[in-house]
């Protein structure tokens, strides 16, 4: 298993579709404006690249208004890729339009068969485990065949809870280095980062938790001021990027790439 899960050389991300404001949502925010979102797409991709990565960009897809969340449809180990399932019946059929592009990037892509659902958002890997989160999206019997698909390569995977109402176990999480991680005090309190220093987002900040680690960036969305000046003050370089828009979709930055 690599050493530092967050020493990346690729990523691979998609272009918001207009198609965009028929996007799943717990809540109805209202739409979110593709233009703006474009725009903070097109800087995420940027600072992607100012951390080193090789983006390879793929086209809108219409036919799939949340496919710009493409975190979500695969798992990206430096041994392989192993292709999901999502849970949410409309995005099911993203994992297709993956595929092709995963089997030019990897020797080998492996993928989740079923019956049980597992999506992207719900995996955090670490330094020595891969935890994932049950939630409306994954079950156990999707948890129990990627615990089966990665143990060949040596990999532990570790069930944890999703919140109640929280989309995605990342979206309360994410990796800062091989020992941190940065979470809400709502999911620490599960318990579930037991033997790991974790660092809490800022009160009324909850959503900076779903940030991510790429190389020697941590990239996170703006508006958490004191969460961001914590980051800072431990050392972490930080950038920011508008989500207004994602946000409005319960996205985040860890969806919006694959990152390898
Ligand atoms: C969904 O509900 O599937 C999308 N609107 C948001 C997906 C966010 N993905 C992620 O956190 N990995």
């Amino acid at each position: 298993m690599a050493e530092y899960p967050y020493d990346f050389s690729r990523a691979v991300t998609r272009l918001p579709a207009p198609t965009i404001v028929q996007g799943l949502r717990a809540e109805d925010l209202g739409n979110p404006d593709h233009a703006q979102m474009l725009q903070d797409h097109s800087h995420y991709v940027a600072t992607l690249k100012e951390a080193g990565a090789s983006v390879t960009e793929l086209p809108a897809l219409e036919a799939y208004p949340d496919s710009v969340f493409v975190e979500d449809v695969a798992l990206c180990l430096p041994e392989a890729a192993v292709l999901l399932r999502p849970g949410a019946p409309s995005r099911l059929g993203e994992v297709g339009a993956m595929a092709p592009v995963l089997r030019d990037l990897f020797q080998q892509v492996l993928q989740i068969e079923g019956p049980g659902y597992i999506e992207g958002g719900d995996i955090l890997v670490t330094a020595r485990e891969i935890l994932v989160g049950r939630s409306s999206r994954t079950d156990g019997d999707g948890i129990a065949e990627l615990a089966e698909t990665v143990a060949r390569w040596g990999y532990a995977v570790r069930e944890v809870a999703t919140p109640e109402g929280v989309l995605h176990f990342k979206t309360d999480c994410s990796l800062l280095d091989a020992e941190t991680i940065l979470a809400t005090r709502r999911l620490d309190a599960s318990g579930c980062f037991e033997g790991y220093r974790v660092i809490h987002t800022a009160d009324g900040e909850e959503a900076a938790a779903n940030s991510i680690r790429y190389n020697h960036l941590v990239i996170m969305p703006a508006g958490f001021p004191r969460t961001c000046e914590r980051l800072r003050e431990e050392g972490y370089e930080v950038r920011e990027i508008n989500n207004s828009e994602c946000a409005k979709l319960d996205g985040g930055m860890s969806c919006l790439s694959l990152r390898f």
